[in-house]
C-alpha cells in the first residue's frame, strides 16, 4: 500500500488544477487570424489592434479587406502594389471585431470573427 488516503486526495485535487488552467489557458489566448478570397488573404495579429491584406493571385484585381473595430467604426486596408512586393496595412487604438478581404469586381470572401 504505496498511497495512503490523503495523497491520494492531494494527487486529486492538484490533477484537476493542471487540468483547469489548461482548460483556461489556451481558448482565451488571443490569436492571429486569417480570412480568404480566393488565395488573396488578410490576417489580424494577436494583438487584434494591426492587421495586413495581400494580394496571391497576380489577376490585375485590387485586393482590400473591410475591417470592422469594436467601437463600431469601418475601415478598409488595400495592397496598393497588386501581387508585387508590399502587403497593406493598418494599425488601430481598438481591437478589430471583424474582417473580409474582397477583390475589385469580384466580390468578397466570408467575414472572419475575431476572438
Ligand atoms: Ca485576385
Ligand atoms: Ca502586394
Amino acid at each position: 500500500m504505496a498511497l495512503n488516503r490523503r495523497s491520494v486526495r492531494i494527487l486529486a485535487v492538484s490533477g484537476s488544477f493542471v487540468l483547469a488552467a489548461a482548460l483556461w489557458g489556451s481558448p482565451a489566448q488571443a490569436h492571429e487570424m486569417r480570412g480568404y478570397h480566393g488565395l488573396d488573404e488578410a490576417w489580424v495579429y494577436a494583438s487584434h489592434l494591426e492587421m495586413e491584406v495581400r494580394d496571391d493571385e497576380c489577376d490585375g484585381h485590387k485586393v482590400f479587406a473591410v475591417v470592422n473595430l469594436r467601437d463600431g467604426r469601418s475601415t478598409s486596408i488595400v495592397d496598393d502594389d497588386g501581387c508585387s512586393g508590399n502587403t497593406g496595412g493598418g494599425r488601430w487604438s481598438v481591437e478589430v471585431a471583424s474582417f473580409y478581404v474582397c477583390e475589385d469586381r469580384e466580390g468578397c470572401g466570408t467575414t472572419v470573427r475575431v476572438s
